[in-house]
């Protein structure tokens, strides 16, 4: 029997969680040998703490990018690392239908906020689903989707992983190359083993779709894959929809099952169903797959964490069975979802009127970084800047693949006090009219200047 168990050892393990309190709290060590108090060193060496051992951790490839800009004092820096929309004034945005939602919950007095269930709110689930699969899906009129509220997209895919994990017959996942940088991690903590297919060409800056092919043909039946539902990131490029047609039957035909990743529906071609089209052809055809959704880019949720996991199955009955899983495996991670972002959601979803806003802010959104798109072309253009930059105007959603190498991207930090990952990607989104000539004057710099 574990010792820690044990009623006797369970007093002293709680008398030595007092003590450890008792010290934060009054700045004093605890004798352990005679209980007596004395002196804690405030200052100087940390080999008194248990820790004293842990290493500094890195910083966050994306993330680590805002911590570093943060620190920099200069008037011109720019911030281009994390997907972010920025206006043209360079300031985040609160959608106006978001506003608007958050106002009718205020004055609600009959909302409350009280635990939602382990799946959580579930006007927002169906909505949810509705709103990739389509009104009509026959998945939906059939009861063989489930769908559960997590944290954000990434939530969602860690909950599917570890669902994955436990009641799938296959553990390795397939994820493109090059892929958003958190995927492996996710994918590895939840128990998954992850290998990677080709996808991108640095060569002709597209998709590398033969290569694609080739993995996935040779890949273990069953094998689970990652697939970006569009606005591929960080590369842009995303497959035709004769492209996605030959990626199903090919998916299908080797039973592997595909995990969409939906970070940006709606921001790819600025029409909501347009960017859910390659998940549909995948639903049509009978079969099953994952969906992380994700509501932080396309609403300007991020900060509110909230997205869906949705688990097509062949019949009702296995969906429910899954769903019951589901929540076996949310309840011990964090109990269950919050209340706030799926409300606004659900609230702008099951309104017409509201919807109808919300897609023209969102097409605005999507419009504004095509215009960047265009803009930061013809800036580098216009500098006679050597290479050809057609794949700015070319690839798809937030970011463009520059190709700038490693050293490229720390002479524009260094020099220009532009923030991106090493990488070289940019976040459109956090370009303007105002600073793109600040960009085109650094990229030009940099490749014409540093190898
Ligand atoms: N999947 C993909 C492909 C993403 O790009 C991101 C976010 C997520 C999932 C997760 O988003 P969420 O949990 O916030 O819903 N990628 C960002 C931010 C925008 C990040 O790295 O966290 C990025 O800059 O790549």
């Amino acid at each position: 029997m574990n010792p820690e168990l044990t009623s006797s050892s369970s007093c002293s393990s709680s008398d030595r969680r007092i003590s450890v309190l008792a010290r934060h709290l009054v700045g004093v060590e605890m004798d352990s040998q005679n209980d007596s108090i004395s002196a804690f060193p405030t200052s100087g060496s940390d080999s008194n703490s248990v820790f004293s051992h842990v290493v500094r951790g890195p910083e966050d490839p994306i993330l680590g990018v805002t911590v570093a800009y943060n620190k920099d004092p200069s008037p011109v820096k720019l911030n281009l690392g994390v997907g972010a929309y920025r206006t043209e004034e360079g300031k985040p945005l609160v959608l106006n239908v978001v506003r608007k939602a958050e106002q009718l919950l205020v004055n609600d007095r009959s909302r409350v906020k009280e635990y939602l269930p382990i799946t959580g709110l579930a006007d927002f689930n169906k909505l949810s689903a509705k709103l990739m699969f389509g009104a009509n899906s026959p998945a939906i009129q059939e009861n063989r989707v489930t769908t559960v509220q997590c944290l954000s997209g990434t939530g969602s895919l860690r909950v599917g992983a570890e669902f994955l994990a436990k009641h799938y017959h296959q553990r390795t996942i397939y994820i493109p190359q090059p892929t958003w940088g958190n995927h492996p991690k996710v994918f590895t903590l939840a128990g998954l083993s992850v290998k990677t297919y080709r996808y991108y060409d640095p060569a002709t800056r597209g998709l590398n779709f033969q290569g694609l092919l080739d993995d996935f043909g040779s890949a273990p039946s069953g094998a689970i894959v990652l697939l970006h539902a569009c606005a591929h990131n960080p590369t842009g490029v995303d497959p035709t929809v004769k492209q996605w047609e030959q990626i199903r039957q090919l998916v299908r035909s080797k039973g592997l099952m595909p995990f969409f990743d939906s970070a940006y529906q709606g921001f790819a071609s600025g029409s909501l169903d347009a960017d859910a089209q390659p998940v549909r052809m995948f639903v049509a055809d009978g079969g099953e797959l994952l969906l992380a959704q994700s509501y932080a880019k396309n609403m300007g949720l991020y900060g509110e964490r909230i997205g869906a996991l949705s688990i097509v199955c062949k019949t009702a009955d296995v969906a429910s069975r899954v769903e019951s899983q589901l929540k076996l495996v949310i309840r011990p991670m964090y109990s269950n979802p919050p209340i706030h972002g799926a409300s606004i959601v659900a609230a702008i979803l099951k309104d017409r009127d509201l919807y109808n806003e919300w897609t023209i802010e969102l097409k605005a959104m999507a419009d504004r970084i095509i215009s960047m798109r265009h803009k930061l072309f013809e800036a580098l253009r216009a500098r006679g800047t050597p290479g050809d930059w057609s794949h700015i105007i070319k690839q798809i959603g937030m970011f463009t693949f520059t190709g700038l190498n490693p050293k490229q991207v720390a002479f524009m930090t260094k020099e220009y006090h532009i923030y991106m990952t090493s990488d070289g990607r940019i976040s459109m989104a956090g370009l303007s009219s105002k600073t793109v000539p600040h960009l085109a004057d650094a990229i030009h710099a940099a490749v014409t200047r540093v190898v």
